[in-house]
């Protein structure tokens, strides 16, 4: 999938684009019918929260091995819709996965995300550089009120800020305090909302600030992560280094597939 120069100069001024059902709603089917089957899987790199241990946050769905590997996601993380665009706003085409997750916020008991950039986090995985970008495909309808994601427009132009360590949340996280981010919203427009139909995907710089409400509706609000780093910005060697699943080592360029890989890969895997 090809860009136009104007939406990659948006990319720069706003830091992210917003593709409206990027994919069918028989793709999307597949990757949510995924994310259940893993989700009942007892994983290191699965995150649960409250009583009923439901799984917020899951990891490693994009490699061939381990326990969390789907080959739905991998074929999805390579698909021109997902990887020719992060090659393309990243100016790059030797890109890998730093990671590759699904939120899973779950009617009436899924819980926020507070404010972050996610360069806060993989600054400390030894990235030298912000040159990373993420494409995130709503595997359910989002709203407001299910807690869909919400972005800063141009909030990554002013480059990382200072974050605190966030433990409240299930998914503990490098988050931007409350003084920083008031004087960040009154300075820029209003935050966007990245909402719509199952199937909608966007992509965004990783100093972009963004952050979610909880799921107040009965529907759940899951959504998938494709967190994309040029091979030649991968990480310096760190003291106690995050595990594979979340700072991943496969710094092999990554190579498309066929467009209908995701499709196929029902029937081979
Ligand atoms: O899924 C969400 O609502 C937000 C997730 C997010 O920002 C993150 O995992 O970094």
């Amino acid at each position: 999938m090809e860009l136009t120069p104007e939406q990659i100069a948006q990319f720069e001024e706003d830091g992210y684009l917003i593709f409206p059902e990027l994919f069918s709603p028989e793709e999307t089917a597949v990757l949510k019918a995924e994310a259940a089957r893993v989700s009942q899987i007892d994983a290191e790199c699965i995150f649960r929260e409250g009583e009923a241990q439901l799984a917020k946050s899951m990891f490693r769905l994009h490699e061939a091995d381990g326990p969390t590997a789907s080959s739905a996601y991998r074929a999805a993380s390579r698909s021109p819709r997902v990887l020719r665009v992060a090659q393309q706003v990243l100016g790059d085409d030797a890109l890998y996965l730093h990671h590759c997750k699904v939120n899973m916020k779950a009617a009436i008991e899924g819980t926020a995300w507070p404010w972050h950039q996610d360069f806060g986090s993989w600054r400390l995985d030894g990235i030298a550089r912000p040159d990373m970008a993420t494409l995130a495909v709503l595997l359910d309808d989002a709203t407001e009120f299910s807690g869909c994601l919400h972005l800063l427009p141009g909030s990554h132009r002013e480059g990382r800020k200072d974050p605190y360590w966030d433990d409240k949340t299930a998914y503990k996280l490098w988050a931007v305090g409350p003084t920083a981010m008031k004087d960040m919203i009154k300075r820029y427009p209003d935050p966007i909302r990245v909402d719509g139909k199952a199937g909608t995907a966007a992509i965004f710089h990783c100093n972009l600030l963004h952050a979610s409400g909880h799921n107040l509706s009965a529907q759940d609000r899951w959504q998938a992560y494709f967190c994309f780093n040029t091979v030649k910005n991968r990480p310096a060697d760190v003291e106690q280094p995050r595990p594979d699943y979340v700072r991943s080592r496969n710094w092999t360029p990554m190579e498309t597939v066929a467009d209908d890989a995701l499709l196929a890969s029902v029937t081979v895997s």
